[in-house]
């Protein structure tokens, strides 16, 4: 009898671990990062969902800046090697931008509803 309660015991300790390792994982905030490297947004296409932040961070010895061609966000300053810029994601919808250094350089980002 013993036996059986110790081992109901550690059953119930493990679901509630598992339980609470779900819960850890739902409420941890999601890293939208996208780095900026050898002349390019990476990765070129993102998809967030509305209110969540975006970063990017400039890998590059070049400085680069992040425009938004529907001006969704601030253009960002300059942005010196190992510098980052966050912006929170608006209304859903896909938005382009691009770096106004090297206009060539361009990305998007696909906001969808929470
Ligand atoms: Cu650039």
């Amino acid at each position: 009898m013993a036996l059986l309660c110790a081992i109901s015991f550690l059953n119930l300790s493990i679901f509630a671990l598992a339980g609470q390792m779900k819960d850890m994982d739902s409420t941890s905030n999601k890293q939208n990062r996208i780095e900026i490297k050898d002349f390019a947004f990476n990765p070129q296409t993102i998809t967030v969902k509305a209110g969540e932040k975006v970063t990017w961070i400039n890998r590059d010895e070049e400085p680069h800046t992040v425009v938004s061609v529907e001006k969704q966000f601030k253009k960002s300053t300059a942005l010196d090697t190992d510098q980052e810029v966050t912006i929170t994601a608006g209304a859903p919808g896909t938005y382009t931008y691009f770096c106004s250094v090297h206009p060539k350089m361009t990305g998007t980002i696909v906001v969808v509803k929470p």
